[in-house]
């Protein structure tokens, strides 16, 4: 009985072992899968990475880029691979690029500036591989925006608007609070009243209120 108990304990024990070496075995298998230095493939597969299906404005720049990433048949970047952009479909438009080269993430990318158009369709084209499609809509941008001066947030805190064009605030919380961009840029302390202020300039332009930290707003000025 003792001897028998004993040689089940050795061959537990034996066990043991083998399951360790299976598992270090595996974890050295997946070191070896993971090696980075094998040189890429060749592209299999182009996908959009950032950018598709902006809403923007006449005759200004899409706020991103667009991007697609070029991968090998394992998934990794591939990076030197000619990627051509065209646009198919939008009078007036242009690119920054209408031809890039991926780079060492496997990303190539193109700005869109909007022309007169309202519907816009780029290409990304990779020879031999399906193209891919990218899309932007433009619009009128806003010609005057109002934002409530509220206790203690703006409201809405991002407006967009025409250069050229006036931004008006109105105080409608019970708090004294400021408008303020910067030195000489900014309203009186105050609890009630308006502010105005015209933006001649594209640009994105930031502002707080010095008494509350966390008001912040933005104004975005485009062509
Ligand atoms: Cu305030």
């Amino acid at each position: 009985m003792a001897y028998r108990a004993s040689a089940e304990r050795r061959l537990q024990s034996a066990n043991k072992r083998a399951r360790n070496l299976v598992l270090w075995g595996g974890l050295l298998a997946l070191a070896c899968n993971s090696d980075s230095t094998q040189p890429p493939g060749p592209p299999a597969l182009v996908s959009k990475s950032g950018g598709d299906a902006q809403a923007w404005y006449y005759n200004n720049p899409l706020p991103t880029a667009f991007t697609v990433t070029v991968i090998d048949a394992n998934a990794t970047a591939v990076p030197g691979v000619r990627v051509d952009w065209a646009i198919i479909t939008g009078n007036g438009g242009s690119l920054s690029h209408t031809v890039d080269s991926t780079d060492s993430k496997g990303v190539a990318t193109t700005l869109l500036t909007l022309g007169g158009a309202t519907t816009y369709v780029v290409t990304a084209t990779v020879t031999g591989l399906p193209q891919v499609t990218f899309t932007a809509t433009a619009a009128a941008p806003p010609v005057r925006d109002s934002v409530a001066v509220k206790d203690n947030f703006f409201h809405p805190d991002s407006v967009v608007l025409q250069v050229n064009d006036t931004v008006y605030w109105t105080w409608a919380g019970t708090q004294q609070h400021n408008v303020t961009f910067g030195p000489g840029m900014a309203s009186a302390t105050q609890s009630s009243g308006t502010y105005s202020k015209q933006f001649t300039t594209p640009g994105k332009f930031a502002y707080t209120c010095t008494l509350h930290a966390a008001m912040k707003g933005v104004v975005v000025v485009v062509n």
